[in-house]
């Protein structure tokens, strides 16, 4: 009896995890156009405070041979940080070490800058708030099309 009561309680953590998983982490990938600054994906719906794991690819025959990233900025706030990295072009290290990551208080999460072949994955906590969190490109000149939006809903 004792043996049945264990095992059975094996069973039910082992099922509690794996439900748990597959509620908690939202797995979304998003591709660079081959032609255009555009991403494939123009949204994507998360719930407050689930784990998200974020990947942007730029694919191996990219045609523009663009480094592309991506940022996910708190509501309303896609235009002031497009125009952030704008004005981030003044700076050399802008483009290498900044990864065209604009400094700005807007900004939640930011991939690398990814080169025609490569990927990054940006694993974070979806917003507690609802709401449309834009995400965009900052390399100069994309983000006014590169970008969609992070809906975040119960
Ligand atoms: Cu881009």
């Amino acid at each position: 009896m004792k043996k049945l009561l264990t095992s059975l309680c094996a069973i039910s953590i082992l099922a509690g995890s794996i439900s748990a998983q597959s509620e908690e982490v939202a797995e979304i990938t998003l591709t660079a156009d081959k032609i255009q600054f555009l991403y494939d994906i123009k949204e994507f719906t998360v719930k407050p405070g689930q784990k998200v794991k974020l990947t942007l690819i730029n694919p191996a025959d990219s045609v523009t041979r663009q480094p592309h990233n991506v940022l996910i900025v708190k509501p309303g706030k896609k235009d002031v940080v497009g125009m952030a990295a704008n004005a981030g072009m003044a700076d050399p290290a802008f483009l290498t070490t900044k990864n065209a990551i604009p400094e700005s208080a807007d900004i939640l999460f930011h991939s690398k800058l990814v080169q025609a072949g490569a990927q990054d994955t940006v694993e974070f906590t979806a917003p507690a708030e609802e709401g449309d969190y834009p995400y965009l490109c900052t390399y100069p000149g994309h983000w006014a099309i590169m970008n969609g939006v992070m809906k975040v809903v119960k």
